[in-house]
């Protein structure tokens, strides 16, 4: 069949919107019209090729929200009609990853995924006779898309999929980093360090954990409003102060914060989050992700003095037993998506959402097919 695609068919280039061709679902795979993606900063890393893994040409992104058209053989849990919000991490509830019941990082795909291509080796996509690249083995960035059965969280039919889609990834990792990964309890101090989609998340997170106090940390003071309109208590520049921003949060905390989430992606800022933690307890959460080849540092007797330095990928929720609850809380009123939706877009604006992104100018903007 065909379908309309934002194609990346080289790096730092824009993308080109143009008629591909797709494969059917094989066995174990589902055919779905994607109705909206949100544009993340990671479609925007790999685009720009400064991704080590990134391979061209492809179909981004990995935000979306869709309906399943056709099942292959042998799929069980999904049928034609099914609300589906595709995953990155993949839970296939059998390999030991899954089975450890430790982690959200299922690896049974992991191989072929990062190859771009589905689990048999092949790609689905392709264009003037030649193959195209699957992203993350959700490439959302197309009318329609192939995906692994257990790539797919199956989500409440009445949740509006152009709101829901952002929960395929940012919003989903910035409240679970908060309530998975650093489990805050109530009354604790935390820090968010950056506040984009990730970092506003976070503050809904630590709003649902009922932190007593949540200090939102951005260069950008533009970025306070909407902070605090989500639950931030205190809002810091880093800018505005002479000593370092992890100074400022020790002063400010009496000892530091119970913990930190570093939301940028700035390895600099990982080490300040990190030490701006209360010695004896204080815990750390990279959630950024850094430029190709960066490496964090610290004095090891940050550690010894008792902080944790974690990360978590994708909140640490386990995408098909996990993600439809995360769905229904939307659903109740106790996730907030809108404020996050800054644009709404058409796939023939796509390359406009990467200017607002890279312009500062949007938390998410959504496209809408
Ligand atoms: P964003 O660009 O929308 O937001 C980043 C924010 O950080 C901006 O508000 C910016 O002003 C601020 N900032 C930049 N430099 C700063 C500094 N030195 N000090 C304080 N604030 C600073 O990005 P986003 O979409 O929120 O994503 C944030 C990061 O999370 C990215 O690296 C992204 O790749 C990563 N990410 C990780 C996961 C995961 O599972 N771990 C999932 C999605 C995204
Ligand atoms: O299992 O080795 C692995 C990798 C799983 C994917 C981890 C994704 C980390 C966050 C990337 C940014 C999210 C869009
Ligand atoms: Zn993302
Ligand atoms: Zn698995």
């Amino acid at each position: 069949m065909k379908s309309r695609a934002a194609v990346a068919f080289q790096p730092n280039a824009p993308l080109e919107i143009v008629d591909v061709d797709l494969e059917g679902p094989k066995a174990g795979e589902v055919l779905v019209q994607i109705k909206a993606t949100g544009v993340c900063h990671t479609d925007a890393y790999t685009l720009s090729g400064a991704d080590p893994e990134g391979l061209f040409p492809a179909i981004l992104g990995h935000e979306g929200g869709g309906v399943v058209v056709e099942v292959g053989a042998g799929v069980t849990s999904l049928k034609p009609g099914d609300h589906v919000i595709p995953l990155y991490i993949p839970e296939c509830g059998q390999c030991n990853f899954c089975e450890s019941g430790k982690t959200n990082l299922c690896q049974s795909i992991r191989v072929t995924q990062g190859q771009g291509l589905m689990p048999d080796g092949t790609s689905r996509f392709s264009y003037q006779g030649k193959p195209l690249h699957h992203y993350m083995g959700t490439s959302t960035f197309s009318e329609y898309t192939v995906l692994p059965e257990i790539s797919l969280a199956k989500v409440n039919k009445q949740a509006p999929l152009e709101k829901v889609c952002l929960l395929g990834c940012g919003i989903t990792t910035g409240i679970g980093a908060v309530l998975n990964t650093a489990k805050v309890e109530p009354g604790s101090t935390v820090a968010i360090f950056g506040l984009g989609g990730i970092g506003l998340s976070a503050i809904q997170g630590a709003v649902m954990a009922k932190a007593g106090r949540i200090i939102a940390v951005d260069i950008n003071p533009e970025k306070f409003e909407m902070a605090q309109q989500l639950g931030a208590t205190d809002c810091v520049n880093p800018k505005d102060h002479s000593v370092p921003i992890q100074e400022v949060l020790i002063e400010m905390t009496d000892g530091g914060v119970d913990y930190s989430f570093e939301c940028v992606g700035n390895v600099g800022l990982m080490r300040a989050a990190l030490e701006s933690c209360h010695k004896g307890w204080g815990t750390s959460v990279i959630i950024g992700v850094a430029g190709a080849g960066e490496e964090i540092a610290t004095r090891p007797f940050q550690l010894v003095t008792g902080r944790t330095w974690k990360g978590t990928a994708f909140g640490g929720v386990k995408g098909r037993s996990e993600l439809p609850g995360i769905v229904d809380d939307f659903m109740a009123g106790k996730i907030q998506i809108d404020p996050m939706i800054s644009y709404q877009l058409s796939l023939d604006e796509i390359n406009k959402a990467f200017e607002l992104m890279h312009a500062g100018k949007s938390i998410r903007s959504v496209i809408s097919f």
